[in-house]
């Protein structure tokens, strides 16, 4: 079988991580990469921060500080939050790193010494005020192909065409909202139509989504041009070469590079440096690339137009190009803070019910609207009630009547012949549709295999043939356990943190592989684990709460996001301070707060006397993980009640993109110590 390679389009590390980028470019493909791992296939997903372009300086301008400091911020904050959502990247990179720098400038050098770029005195746009040149979004302006009047000097948001700054109609400065003037300047450009036919030629032996297909061709026959790769910029790739001083590579021509440094970077990681080229130097990979739409003309010509003449490389195979996400019914803006943020999500719920949610509702070939409301019942009613349902009576049930011991299957009737039918298909109903980019269909399909198990189980009313038939209960048990192990493979790709949850809940280690999921029983007598709530039913003023969050923002609102005002605290006497008691603990005891997901009871001994105090660490702290630990605490704070639970003084800990951090002392030391 042929490598796969998959990668998602790298975020401009200038912003979080919102809904509409989860839902287009990374859960479908972290959704893929999970199946093909699960049917042991050779697959490597690939992904990074996208940290140069006017994206990054225009943030940078904005809020008053360095690019270097917008990038180092946003890499961290959203490199954590794939994580904590589960997206599993084999490699998330940076642009910025060395090995990303050497390889773009290495094609850009090819392209030289081949004579594939030329080089073109022109006017590009200029600002007198500032003294600097205003390439891409730093103009906007009437996009002249549809007429929306905020287009981008790069690129128009509303029909997706490429575009050049001196292209708009009326065009602004976005630093001072002036009228830019024209000033020459030297460029490297692309000729992209002298490649045009032998990229033409190459596209149409393949088979494309439909709007990649279409997208391509309307751009093919308007006429590819010759594109500028390089800028006038500080911030950047310098431009490879003798004497050339102030001009970096357009971001758009470094980025989609970024994918093989980033493979790069994961061999070098691997200990064996050569091993990037046994994906993108071998013709048999298939490559995937998993973008939103409007980043099709670059994946789709530009980028295999590169790696055609710089040769040896694989073209992609297919690129689900997805559309776009609204919330509530209305278009994501950034720049109106109208989104919802990843972060903000994962911070009150987790992460799955959300997979799934974007998956059911993926917008695979048209919008589609994400509403809380709408989440709210994929959760309640779906996953509580249907997949939930099934597993927690199955497994009550076993508990209870067998001893907590997968019963026998005797003989078989036509009901359980019929469930075991739809359990033989359901692998290779739901592979197919993940094969061919639906995750909608196949999210469907598998909660279809969920109520298909629960009516199973209604209609064969174990709870009455316990008493009739006892080895008619038995195989229906049987049967219904065994339902739950083809799901816990089945529900993985998608809902991989309840996945493992139920994989515990019925002992076993391992997953069987996807082809096998319906194959490999679970024999008769083994025991299983513990029934849990697989998914909480999320109430209505939760819900709520949400939807009020979003109608506070004011669509008229477009004035750019101001970075909150630091207020710095006044400064205090040694006095003031000498009044805080801050002294070590060792945490005896932690139990997490029922109905809270934040709160952990701790008992902790400070010098021989015994505390309770609660501390909102649970998020990042397991009670496992603190029990044993010297923390410092806060000893001398009035008593608070905190949900209920009496709270004898404060933990200290340090927060950070990256997550929470107690502080606790460098090396050994008593509790009961004074910190100063
Ligand atoms: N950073 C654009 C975007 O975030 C860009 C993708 C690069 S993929 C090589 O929409
Ligand atoms: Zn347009």
């Amino acid at each position: 079988m042929n490598k796969i390679l998959v990668t998602s389009a790298l975020p401009y590390a200038n912003g979080p991580l919102h809904l509409g980028h989860i839902a287009g470019a990374y859960l479908p493909a972290d959704i893929y990469v999970r199946y093909q791992r699960l049917k042991n296939r050779d697959v490597l997903y690939i992904c990074g921060s996208d940290e140069h372009g006017v994206p990054i300086t225009v943030s940078a301008d904005k809020e008053g500080v360095t690019p270097q400091d917008i990038v180092d911020r946003y890499h961290a904050m959203n490199k954590a939050a794939f994580a904590q959502f589960g997206i599993s990247f084999d490699n998330y990179s940076r642009t910025s790193l060395k090995v990303h720098h050497e390889t773009a400038q290495e094609f850009f050098q090819i392209f030289h010494q081949n004579e594939d770029l030329i080089v073109k005195s022109d006017t590009q746009f200029y600002s007198e005020k500032t003294k600097q040149f205003l390439p891409d979004r730093y103009v906007e302006g009437t996009c002249p192909h549809c007429q929306y009047d905020k287009a981008r000097g790069d690129q128009c948001d509303q029909c997706g065409k490429w575009l050049e700054p001196k292209e708009l109609i009326n065009p602004t400065s976005k630093l001072d909202g002036s009228t830019p003037v024209l000033k020459k300047t030297k460029h490297w450009y692309l000729p992209m139509g002298r490649f045009a036919e032998d990229w033409k030629v190459w596209f149409d032996s393949q088979s494309w989504k439909e709007n990649v297909r279409n997208y391509c061709l309307g751009w093919f026959q308007e006429g590819l041009g010759d594109r500028p790769i390089t800028r006038d910029l500080k911030w950047g790739i310098p431009v490879p070469l003798e004497g050339v001083e102030g001009k970096v590579l357009y971001v758009w021509f470094d980025a989609p590079i970024g994918y093989i440094s980033s493979t790069k970077e994961w061999a070098e990681q691997k200990g064996s440096p050569d091993l990037w080229k046994d994906y993108w130097c071998d013709t048999d990979t298939k490559l995937v690339h998993f973008i939103g739409k409007d980043n099709i003309v670059f994946h789709a010509i530009l980028f295999p137009m590169m790696l055609k003449r710089a040769g040896g490389y694989v073209l992609p195979s297919a690129i689900p190009a997805n559309e776009y996400l609204t919330i509530e019914g209305r278009k994501i803006s950034t720049s109106q803070n109208y989104a919802i943020w990843l972060k903000d999500y994962l911070e009150s719920f987790p992460p799955d019910p959300l997979r799934y949610s974007l998956a059911a509702n993926a917008p695979e070939t048209k919008d589609t609207d994400f509403s809380w409301k709408q989440f709210q019942s994929r959760n309640n009613d779906e996953l509580a009630d249907i997949l939930g349902n099934l597993v927690n009576r199955t497994l009550t049930f076993i508990h209870r009547y067998f001893d907590g011991k997968i019963p026998p299957q005797n003989a078989l009737s036509t009901l359980d012949k019929e469930m075991l039918k739809v359990l033989m298909d359901a692998p290779s109903k739901v592979g197919a549709l993940i094969e061919s980019f639906e995750v909608r269909k196949a999210s469907m399909t598998l909660m279809d295999v969920c109520r298909a198990a629960n009516k199973y189980f209604n209609n064969a009313e174990p709870w009455a043939t316990r008493k009739s038939d006892a080895d008619r209960c038995a195989t229906t048990l049987n049967i219904c356990a065994q339902t739950l192990k083809t799901l816990a493979v089945l529900m993985a790709p998608t809902l991989p943190f309840s996945s493992v949850k139920l994989q515990k809940m019925l002992n076993i280690d391992m997953l069987p592989s996807w082809d096998d999921a319906s194959n490999e029983n679970l024999p008769e007598g083994h025991p299983i684990g513990e029934a849990e709530i697989l998914f909480a039913k999320i109430e209505d003023d939760v819900i709520e709460k949400e939807i009020e969050k979003l109608k506070t923002i004011d669509s008229e609102d477009n004035s750019p996001k101001k970075p909150p005002e630091k207020k710095e605290p006044a400064q205090i006497d040694f006095d003031l301070f000498g009044q805080i008691e801050l002294k070590t603990a060792k945490v005896l005891e932690a139990e997490a707060i029922p109905k809270t997901d934040k709160l952990l009871k701790l008992q902790i001994d400070v010098g021989g006397e015994k505390r309770q105090l609660v501390a909102g660490i649970a998020q990042y702290y397991s009670p496992e993980q603190i029990i044993g630990k010297t923390v410092v605490i806060v000893a001398n704070l009035k008593p608070a009640k905190i949900r209920g639970v009496e709270s004898n003084g404060m933990v200290l800990a340090v927060k950070s993109e990256n997550g929470l951090n107690l502080l606790t002392p460098d090396g050994e030391v008593d509790s009961g110590l004074r910190v100063s």
